[in-house]
């Protein structure tokens, strides 16, 4: 069949308000660049004449300027979902312009199958090639595109000439069956091939191909910074003490990573290491890390949703693809994320947290709980299921004004339940095998940072005698004392109790 090349402003004009959009993609990489930039221009037009002009829209993770950007900028966003990471969004989101919702990554294809999230109108997919009979070369990230292409009324496709043909091969595009038909997912190994090599979408519902060759506008990574490196070495430590007790397989088991600069660093560390064997990844994400590691066999193979890599690190990739062709596999992000796949395996999940608290459970989302930063992201879908699960972030944040080990977290999204272990610039704490006490002690101990080490085992003190002594009264003297003076240090326990 003969698809219709059109402009990115005549694919905007066959998208209505009101539309749910679903876009491919999982961070920048595979994510919409052009249509959407109309579309956000098509709003502001709409806006002008008096006439409202939002939609929904929902992707399978962050996007990218060109998509959260423009859009929130144009204030053209009734509904958005699963993840953002865009600021101009995130002020739309706390400001309720936007209406946000905060899914774990795995489950969104399914809910929108299962017809949780109503129609969806408009698909607008990335690709690198599509032929006649509908066979889709997809790009450099999938999230939930099997889905929306499945479901869509009306089809786009952004064909992106940077995109080399010879990505063919690299992706694994499968949809399992819903409930009660499911079946296990058949992925043993990271490496296992289960699905297609392309997308297979109906071409009558292509309503036209809108050429491109914009970037992803990744920017690279900077080198570690001093404490991004402490917990990177940190996070290397305690897995070669694991390896080296036994209690990982002599063969290693593979990681997931999420993204930023500090899990950058502890990929860097692991390719440094010399008491790790080389390892494979099942992740969600890779970042420029990966490739030198790829490149330095220490990682042999990398399952993953999205090449999230800085543009420069991209075109290494490119002009590299042979030596890379066999070693990396994207996924849609239902199976990436998959728990089944996750637990079998035996992932070992390295998560960033904005604040843990003593007890062991982490805000990954709510600032002061309450200001949204991203989304739980596939965090929630690695943490609860992994062999390992392991968080890390800063001991403090903002030069010190902020401790990012706290009495209680103004935020649960991992529970005590789910996670392993925690890392900071200034320790391990190992919380497996330890009572509730037995963390509190570990973790300011080991993590804490000094400044704040007395105030926290001072709030332990006046806990309520029990199996997890808290204070109600003062669970969140830490995060008042940075509401009304900007400084955690000036916590003061007397005026609560
Ligand atoms: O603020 O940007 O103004 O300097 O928060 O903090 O330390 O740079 O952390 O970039 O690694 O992101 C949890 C947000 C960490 C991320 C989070 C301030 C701090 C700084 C960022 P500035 P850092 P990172 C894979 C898995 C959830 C999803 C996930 C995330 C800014 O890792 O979104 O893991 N995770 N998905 O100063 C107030 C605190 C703070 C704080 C830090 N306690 N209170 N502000 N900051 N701690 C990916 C996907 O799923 C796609």
């Amino acid at each position: 069949m003969a698809y219709n090349y059109i402009t990115a402003e005549e694919a905007a004009a066959m998208i209505n308000n009101g539309d749910t959009i679903g876009t491919s993609g999982f961070t920048a990489p595979g994510s919409p660049k052009l249509i959407t930039e109309a579309l956000a221009a098509k709003a502001l037009k709409e806006q002008e004449a008096g006439r409202e002009f939002k939609v929904n829209l929902f992707s399978g993770a962050s996007t990218s300027d060109h998509v959260d950007g423009v859009m929130a900028r144009a204030n053209a966003y009734n509904m958005r979902a699963p993840y953002q990471n865009v600021p101009d969004l995130r002020k739309r989101i706390n400001a309720h312009d936007c209406h946000y919702f905060d899914r774990h990554l795995s489950e969104m294809a399914q809910e929108v199958r299962y017809g949780t999230y109503g129609p969806i109108d408009v698909a607008i997919i990335e690709a690198a090639d599509i032929n006649e009979k509908g066979e889709v070369i997809l790009g450099c990230g999938l999230g939930n595109v099997t889905v929306f292409a499945s479901m869509a009324k009306k089809i786009f496709i952004e064909l992106n000439d940077r995109l080399p043909k010879s990505l063919l091969g690299m992706h694994d595009v499968y949809m399992p069956l819903d409930p009660p038909y499911r079946r296990e997912i058949p992925i043993y190994a990271p490496n296992d091939r289960i699905g297609s090599p392309v997308l297979k979408i109906d071409p009558s519902k292509v309503m036209g191909i809108v050429r491109t060759s914009s970037y992803d506008c990744v920017k690279p990574f900077t080198a570690p910074d001093a404490t991004s490196a402490l917990i990177g070495k940190n996070v290397v430590n305690f897995l070669v003490g694991e390896y080296k007790a036994g209690r990982l397989p002599k063969e290693f088991l593979p990681l997931q990573s999420g993204v930023g600069n500090v899990a950058n660093a502890v990929l860097y560390d692991l390719g440094e290491s010399k008491d790790l064997p080389p390892f494979m990844m099942y992740t969600e994400v890779i970042q420029d890390a990966v490739l030198e590691l790829l490149k330095k066999g220490k990682c042999t193979f990398a399952s993953t949703c999205s090449m999230t890599f800085s543009d420069t690190t991209e075109q290494e990739l490119f002009a590299d693809l042979s030596y890379f062709h066999d070693k990396i596999m994207m996924r849609p992000a239902e199976i990436s994320n998959n728990p089944e796949v996750i637990r079998r395996l035996g992932v070992i999940a390295m998560n960033t947290a904005l604040e843990a608290d003593i007890f062991g459970n982490v805000n990954s989302t709510h600032v002061l709980g309450h200001r949204m930063m991203n989304g739980i992201g596939g965090s929630g879908d690695f943490t609860r299921n992994a062999y390992l699960s392991i968080f890390s972030c800063p001991s403090v944040s903002k030069g010190g004004l902020i401790s990012n080990i706290v009495p209680m977290v103004a935020h649960p999204d991992h529970s005590e339940h789910s996670v392993d272990v925690i890392v900071t610039d200034q320790g391990i704490a190992d919380l497996r095998m330890k009572d509730p006490v037995q963390r509190a002690y570990e973790i300011i101990n080991n993590c804490a940072h000094p400044d704040y080490r007395p105030l926290l085992l001072e709030y332990l003190k006046s806990g309520v005698p029990g199996q997890t002594p808290i204070n109600l009264k003062c669970a969140f003297a830490f995060h008042n004392a940075l509401n009304e003076t900007g400084d955690m240090h000036n916590v003061d326990y007397s005026k609560y109790m």
